[in-house]
């Protein structure tokens, strides 16, 4: 049979429609295909769950694609290598506790697992607002096309609904700011209020990235650099052992929490 425009274009318009329906209630919504988002992704997808990210940009990856200052290597410390072994990226040692591995490799790994094991990633879709309740939290995400935000046109967005979600936005914080600005109670943090970002420091950054990775209002976690922006860590440049092993922490808990 000869190719049929009509029938690519029908093809394409229901199986992204049959994919929206499928994930308008999840378990779980995850905003950020950064490697935090993309490894709690997987593992709660692994896990059984039903899980969704959303991601503003055209391409997965976040901060990981350009390593440090466009020089394509990620550091990765020993503590997080089971997590590259378990995605099947190659590292190399450097000196003790500093491997390194290709960030296009890792990050195309971890997109396309994540996706394999059950996750559906939806790109070019920005969170703009949650949707809440006062008694149970936050519910859900409004989102949009981001073409859509980048023309500044005024076009309503539509909404998915999610036991829990993540801030998985890194340094930006987006989800947790809206929460902020526009959900009436306070952060689970020391100011009940954004903590803030404070300035390098990578061995202090990763440890703390894992302890600040938790709920930060009722149904809403932070993980990666987000959940250092919130409760006040040090950034850390282009190590990325803290990261991933955000993601395997907060999906952890979510498994738990969904039983
Ligand atoms: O910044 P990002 O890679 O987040 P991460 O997982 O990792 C941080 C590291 O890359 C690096 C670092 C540590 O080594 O400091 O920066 O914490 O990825 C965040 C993703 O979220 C998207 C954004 O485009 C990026 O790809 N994003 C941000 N706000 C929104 C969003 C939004 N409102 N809606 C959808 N996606």
């Amino acid at each position: 049979m000869a190719l049929d425009e009509i029938i690519i274009t029908r093809a394409i318009i229901d199986r992204y429609y049959e994919k929206l329906i499928d994930n308008l209630e999840t378990d779980v919504a995850i905003v950020g295909g950064g490697p935090s988002g993309l490894v709690a992704g997987y593992s709660l997808a692994k896990a059984g769950k039903k899980v969704v990210l959303f991601e503003r940009k055209l391409s997965i990856g976040g901060g990981m694609w350009g390593g440090g200052m466009m020089f394509n290597e990620i550091v990765v410390q020993k503590d997080a290598l089971h997590i590259l072994d378990e995605f099947g990226i190659r590292y190399k040692e450097y000196q003790e506790n500093h491997y390194t591995a290709d960030a296009i490799e890792a990050i195309t790994l971890l997109t396309a697992k994540s996706i394999q094991a059950g996750m559906t990633i939806f790109n070019c879709v920005t969170v703009e607002d949650v949707m809440m309740r006062p008694d149970q939290g936050i519910t859900g995400l409004v989102i949009n096309w981001s073409p859509v935000e980048m023309a500044g046109l005024h076009i309503d967005p539509l909404t998915v609904r999610s036991k829990f979600v993540v801030d998985a936005t890194g340094h930006a914080t987006e989800v947790v700011k809206v929460v902020v600005r526009k959900v009436p109670g306070e952060l689970m943090t020391p100011s009940g209020k954004i903590e803030g970002e404070k300035s390098m420091w990578a061995d202090q950054a990763e440890q703390l990235t894992i302890g600040n990775t938790r709920e930060v209002f009722p149904g809403l976690y932070v993980a990666g650099m987000a959940a250092n922006a919130t409760f006040g860590g040090p950034r850390m440049g282009p190590i990325f052992g803290g990261m991933l092993l955000s993601g395997e922490k907060v999906a952890g808990e979510l498994a738990r929490r969904l039983g």
